[in-house]
């Protein structure tokens, strides 16, 4: 098997940050023809309802629904998957659920006023959404960890109901999803999938009810239906391939650094996995590695092709400008694996998540750490932050005006408003002014 291409830069050449660019140019798609396609599902979607539902998954997902009621699952199902697990996936399913809702937990907003010496009060009031819709894609990419992260942080929110879609090709159901639906606090799960599901969430139909906000990843048609509904819901941000950074002082075990880039390149052919070390000799024994590793892996075919592709080894001056580059980069995972990772931290201002220290391997993140494993991806760490908690809570403004505050801020709100030519907003704040002149 041939040795595999990885590009290596040099952050202390004159050309690194062309280079760079290049390295993370990255354009999500937006396709006409499947623009027009999900235009058309959605339509009659909100016109016919559940009869286009069923005509869709059979049509998509080769299946044999006779009406919608063969396209919901109850929680006895739910249960019955649980049940079914073998008693090791359970109880990792079950710490995992235990540790993401304990770490969620403290992310709850507080609400919060105070009160001028004049009695007035103001404040802001957390309240969770009513209901919200959490798509989990079908096939290759169903994570049943990905149905904790994005139910429990919703649920810890206090979302009255949550109601999950799933693709079921030919029908067949993914257990482990089910399972982690059960201990998630998923109150209904329909076996749809794509833009007809995006759609019923959305707008509701006579059986699928209509949500707030729709949260989880998806295909093409899928991120094309969130962005064509959103304005009528929320939606999360649209997710792209996933990433790891890692930056090494060159002291780890370097066959650990080369299967955690692989963690990450295994999700599919467009991820991107990047060491940064100050070592250039290191960087050849990580490269020696991923070259031993490599044959060794299930999903070799997808690793090469992502390492090929988008992968790179760089090396820079001192741990400093790794902090440097990895803030360029904004990756969705950082991992810190030096010896004083608390020394490191100061420097970094943009990633997703940062793991710290040679034990932290990113993959004890994506499944039972606690924190959040969708997470801002592409650069857009940014300027935006794990889901979370504050993803399913919204915020009120709290005013109550005491009548000397109303009397007082009424002179200045009616200065304002004439200032913009709006009286009846002067007349109304006016006759609430004591003593007037
Ligand atoms: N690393 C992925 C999440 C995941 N990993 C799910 C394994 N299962 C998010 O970038
Ligand atoms: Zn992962």
């Amino acid at each position: 098997m041939s040795s595999v291409s990885i590009k290596r830069l040099d952050a202390t050449q004159a050309d690194f940050e062309q280079q760079l660019e290049q390295l993370l140019a990255w354009e999500s798609v937006s396709d006409d023809k499947v623009n027009g396609i999900v235009n058309e599902v959605i339509a009659r979607v909100r016109t016919e309802g559940d009869a286009a539902l069923v005509e869709y998954t059979n049509r998509f997902d080769r299946t044999s629904a006779t009406g919608i009621q063969d396209l919901e699952l109850g929680q006895q199902r739910l249960q019955q998957a649980l049940d079914g697990l073998p008693a090791e996936q359970r109880d990792a399913l079950e710490t995992a659920a235990q540790r993401v809702r304990a770490y969620h937990e403290r992310q709850k907003g507080e609400s919060w006023r105070y009160t001028e010496t004049d009695g007035t009060m103001l404040g802001q009031q957390i309240t969770p959404m009513d209901r919200v819709g959490i798509y989990v894609p079908g096939g290759k990419a169903s994570y049943p960890s990905s149905v904790l992260m994005n139910a429990l942080p919703a649920h810890v929110a206090g979302v009255k109901e949550i109601i999950m879609v799933v693709p079921t090709p030919e029908g067949v159901v993914n257990e482990l999803v089910l399972a982690a639906a059960a201990l998630a606090g998923v109150d209904r799960v329909f076996t749809l999938g794509g833009a007809q599901a995006v759609a019923a969430l959305a707008y509701g139909t006579e059986t699928v009810p209509k949500v707030d906000k729709i949260v989880g990843p998806g295909n093409i048609f899928v991120a094309t239906a969130k962005r064509a509904v959103f304005g009528t819901v929320g939606i999360d941000m649209i997710a792209g391939p996933s990433e790891i950074l890692v930056v090494c002082d060159g002291q780890t075990d370097p066959d650990w650094v080369a299967m955690d880039l692989f963690s990450q390149a295994e999700h599919d052919e467009d991820a991107q996995s990047i060491l940064v070390c100050p070592d250039a000799d290191y960087i050849d024994q990580v490269e020696a590695s991923i070259n031993r590793l490599l044959p060794t892996m299930e999903r070799q075919e997808i690793i090469r092709i992502s390492l090929e592709n988008r992968a790179a080894l760089i090396k820079v001056a001192d741990l400093e400008q790794a902090a440097e580059v990895g803030n360029r980069i904004a990756p969705e995972h950082l991992e810190l694996s030096v010896a004083d990772p608390e020394a490191l931290l100061p420097h970094i201002r943009h990633a997703g998540a940062i793991f710290m220290g040679r034990y932290t391997a990113e993959a004890l993140g994506d499944y039972c750490a606690g924190p959040n494993h969708v997470l801002p991806t592409s650069g857009t760490a940014r300027f935006s932050s794990p889901l979370g908690v504050y993803d399913f809570q919204k915020r009120s403004s709290l005013i109550m005006f005491s009548a000397d505050g109303a009397s007082e801020m009424g002179k200045v709100a009616s200065v304002l408003a004439r200032g913009e030519s709006l009286t009846a907003h002067a007349r109304s704040a006016e006759y609430r002014i004591k003593d007037k002149a």
